[in-house]
């Protein structure tokens, strides 16, 4: 089970602030923004290079709910940043997909 799970079964304490059947949403243990939180698929889907053909509504729908909390945290007109780490080369930490919403500061490009 990855920490994720655990999240997700409520085995392990998060700040959750979205969920529905789909996803959950919840801060970033250590965040990089002031605006940091994680928006992770229910379904266990390792990566973005593990997901198929019948994840792509769910794929889409991580992004609509990115948009819907920039909304609800009030980074929407400031701006902010969705990132999606895949694999060892992004750095990618723990492998149970999820969209990184960040926002908050002003945010440097390109990316390290
Ligand atoms: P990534 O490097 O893209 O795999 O990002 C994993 C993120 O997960 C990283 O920013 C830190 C966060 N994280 C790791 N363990 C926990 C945890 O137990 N609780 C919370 N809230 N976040 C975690």
């Amino acid at each position: 089970m990855t920490i994720f799970e655990k999240i997700i079964a409520r085995e392990i304490p998060a700040k959750v602030i979205w969920e529905d059947d789909d996803a959950i949403a919840f801060e970033d243990v250590n965040p990089q923004a002031p605006v940091h939180v994680l928006i992770v698929p229910k379904k266990v889907i390792p990566r973005l290079s593990a997901a198929t053909e019948k994840d792509r509504a769910l794929l889409g729908k991580l992004m609509a709910v990115a948009g819907d909390l920039a909304k609800k945290l009030e980074i929407d007109k400031t701006g902010y940043r969705v990132v999606i780490n895949s694999g060892p080369d992004a750095g990618e930490s723990v492998p149970h997909l999820h969209v990184h919403l960040l926002g908050k500061r002003a945010l440097a490009w390109p990316p390290g």
